[in-house]
């Protein structure tokens, strides 16, 4: 058992659209930047309170820790709660439960009112600004985002950890085929290096953030995310702009997800422990040749 090497984040003040492109952007590195949402109404008008306002009598999708088995999909939700109710859990006491991608447009369009796109540089996909909500006990699996984006994610109320790890690095993160999480059993928080040798060579980025901070996470960036208390966080998301990583977010969105879905539909958790015995198979052979090389 131990734990992962990290550096801590960049954080900025403030950054003109000049600065973020030559430092971030291009050479592709997380910064968190402190200022950015000092001037959008939302900086002083979004707490738990005030979505709960707005609430309504909406349903909502749940997910908790538990990695999905057999035949079930990694996107199926636990159970479906009232969004005034889920929220009044989020004050009231440490849980599991994530509302994971909700989406502004579609379920709450009058928050658009309450934030602006940053003028950095990222062309941001304006259709899909999303919400993610967690408790105190939230874990949000290790994952890169499916459709590969430049995104910016800003949070509210309460306090969480993001610990990003290169997409270089992905040759010694145990990733699992056809996927885009790493083998579900690893502890992210305690992980064991006698069973996952490779992760010893693994190097994080560490980013605290609380009210209002915001951190751009380059294209293909894996993420592991835990609430530190009830909260929730928007994130804005750019295409990415590189050729060879659009015909990667096509491949991924386009092919991988649908051949996943129908191979877990047929084989259930035979397909999973086969994928399962890929990623340590891979991950260790790519370690002995680093190790030899
Ligand atoms: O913070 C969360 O709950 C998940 C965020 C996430 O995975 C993302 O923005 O890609």
């Amino acid at each position: 058992m131990g734990n992962f090497k990290t550096t801590p984040v960049t954080r900025v003040k403030n950054i003109n659209k000049a600065e973020f492109i030559k430092h971030y952007y291009e050479p592709q590195k997380p910064v968190l930047i402190e200022g950015l949402t000092k001037n959008w109404p939302a900086h002083k008008k979004w707490c738990l309170n005030y979505i709960q306002d707005r609430a309504g009598d909406q349903i909502v999708p749940l997910y908790d820790n538990k990695p999905a088995k057999d035949k079930q999909s990694v996107y199926a939700p636990t159970k479906e709660m009232g969004l005034y109710d889920y929220i009044e859990i989020l004050k009231t006491q440490p849980t599991d439960l994530r509302i994971f991608f909700y989406e502004i447009l579609k379920n709450m369009p009058e928050l658009i009112e309450d934030f602006d796109f940053p003028d950095i540089g990222l062309k941001f996909f304006k259709r899909l600004p999303a919400l993610f909500f967690g408790g105190g006990e939230s874990k949000v699996f290790m994952h890169y985002d499916i459709d590969l984006p430049d995104s910016v994610h800003f949070h509210f109320e309460g306090d969480k950890s993001v610990t990003l790890f290169s997409p270089e690095q992905t040759k010694y993160l145990y990733k699992v085929p056809f996927s885009i999480h790493n083998i579900d059993k690893i502890d992210m928080d305690d992980p064991d290096f006698d069973k996952y040798p490779a992760l010893q060579y693994v190097e994080g980025i560490q980013a605290n953030m609380k009210h209002g901070d915001a951190l751009y996470m380059p294209s293909g960036y894996w993420h592991y995310i835990k609430y530190l208390n009830g909260g929730f966080s928007m994130t804005l998301r750019a295409l990415p702009r590189h050729p060879i990583r659009f015909a990667n977010m096509l491949y991924n969105v386009f092919f991988m997800r649908h051949f996943d879905n129908i191979a877990r539909k047929f084989w259930g958790q035979k397909w999973l422990d086969h994928k399962e015995k890929l990623a340590i198979k891979r991950t260790n052979r790519n370690l002995k040749n680093c190790i030899f090389q």
